[in-house]
């Protein structure tokens, strides 16, 4: 992309209605637009970022064999009734009369839709297991919206939905997701640690919520230090495997962590007193197990084995798609701006054009730009006419990982230079070696 003909509203001033960085980033650097409260247009480097994030979850979930589908944002209210939570989900559902007078609700989570889905098709214990999901906007009017995307009341969410025969095969899926989770955050430079959690509306004993450690996160978190050494890492697990999916578990939940909803003072001073943490955090997913909460009265049954109608046995499993803009802003920045790590950056590399207008400069930058797009890299090339200092600072806010920086008295010499956006450490060398360079850093990660 030419930033000549991009869509780029960064915006000089701090806006003042922006309480913590990264929404104050996400505004600045012209990724998003409130609507209304809670409400956001995502401009086009927002919605860049968001389809890449989008992309990873995608990929992780269909790798342990997860199913793609796509339910509607409004539902019928008469589910709801079925499942008992029309009355129960109080004042944060949306509630929506048609014009034949019927009850509808802009969906704020889908246990119900996806149940009926299943009940309607599914007969014999021999089409379990089976976990669908789907990444579709969901609303809550939430009290506070608040911080931007991180506390949105339209938010976009990937939900998933595990249907088994039996509590144990439940509980597999359960484990799953937990491994499936992990590499998925970690795939966008995040550690987000599993805690154990309360399961409010969506019911259920079993709950693991998965929290970034961040100042500026709405949960008070307590855990054992030992537990930021834990890194999931290039594993390759069978998705199949019960055992090996329950030691992930285990070793990742073994170690004390919760936040303030179930912490237990008794048990937390167990832990040695140097490696007792308190921290703030902010919750990117969470997963439930809940049996047959939904199954049974809405009527989601199986023919076991033994030829006997069965409820079957649920889960389900959220990531907040659009609040993990927020929580790896929050994780990765620094005071000149975003610091997008590479597995989701909405341009691989900038490259900027320090005389724009000059012959040698133009064609260096036009080669270097063909280069990186023959490589299937995706560059933003500032071809303004700008000030250097002028386009380094917009660099920097919009954080690309890596820059290129083409001037008249470096190509005199053969070289560009090459900056990396984390260390800003600058390094000179010939283009194609830049160009070899960014490729090779991609290379494990595309
Ligand atoms: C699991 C999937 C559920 O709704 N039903 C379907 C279950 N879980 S949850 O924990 O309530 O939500 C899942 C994730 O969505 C994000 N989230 C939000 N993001 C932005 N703004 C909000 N107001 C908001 N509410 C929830 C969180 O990341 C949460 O973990």
């Amino acid at each position: 992309m030419r930033l000549s003909r991009y869509f780029l509203p960064v915006l000089k001033e701090t806006p003042s209605e922006a309480q913590i960085v990264s929404h104050r980033l996400m505004l600045r650097a012209g990724m998003i637009k409130q609507a209304s409260a809670g409400i956001y247009s995502w401009l086009p480097l927002g919605f860049k970022v968001l389809k890449r994030i989008e992309q990873i979850v995608h990929e992780e979930q269909q790798r342990v064999g997860h199913i793609p589908m796509l339910m509607p944002t409004l539902q019928s209210a008469d589910l709801w009734k079925e499942s008992g939570r029309y009355d129960a989900y109080g004042p944060e559902m949306l509630r929506i009369r048609d014009r034949q007078d019927r009850d509808m609700l802009y969906g704020p989570t889908n246990e119900e839709l996806i149940t009926d889905i299943f009940r309607s098709h599914v007969g014999s214990y021999k089409d379990l297991p089976l976990t669908l999901y789907h990444i579709q906007w969901k609303f809550r009017d939430e009290i506070r919206p608040r911080f931007g995307v991180m506390r949105g009341r339209e938010f976009l969410m990937k939900d998933g939905y595990n249907f088994d025969l039996t509590k144990e095969d439940a509980l597999h899926a359960y484990n799953r997701h937990l491994v499936s989770y992990l590499r998925t955050y970690e795939r966008m430079g995040l550690q987000a640690i599993p805690m154990r959690a309360d399961s409010g509306p969506i019911g259920g004993d079993d709950t693991h919520e998965f929290l970034v450690l961040a100042e500026t996160g709405e949960s008070e978190v307590f855990y054992d230090s030992q537990i930021t050494d834990l890194k999931f890492g290039d594993r390759e697990i069978d998705h199949d495997d019960h055992a090996a999916c329950a030691a992930v578990l285990e070793e990742f939940t073994s170690r004390y962590a919760r936040t303030d909803e179930t912490h237990d003072e008794a048990i937390f001073s167990q832990v040695p007193e140097d490696r007792r943490r308190t921290a703030r955090g902010i919750e990117v997913g969470q997963i439930f197990y809940f049996g047959t909460k939904y199954s049974e009265p809405m009527g989601a049954t199986v023919q076991g084995p033994d030829g006997k109608p069965v409820p079957v046995h649920m889960g389900s499993h959220g990531i907040g798609v659009s609040r993990l803009l927020g929580a790896i802003i929050e994780a990765s920045h620094d005071d000149r701006g975003i610091i997008w790590p590479e597995g989701v950056t909405p341009f691989h590399a900038g490259i900027v054009n320090l005389k724009q207008g000059d012959a040698e400069a133009d064609a260096a930058c036009e080669a270097l730009y063909d280069a990186l797009k023959a490589l299937g890299l995706d560059p933003l090339y500032d071809d303004t006419k700008g000030g250097a200092g002028a386009k380094f600072a917009t660099m920097d806010l919009i954080g690309l990982p890596w820059r290129i920086t083409v001037g008249p008295r470096g190509l005199k010499n053969g070289v560009v230079e090459l900056t990396s956006r984390r260390t800003g450490e600058s390094e000179e060398m010939p283009p194609e070696q830049a160009v070899e360079r960014i490729a090779q850093v991609y290379a494990g990660i595309l």
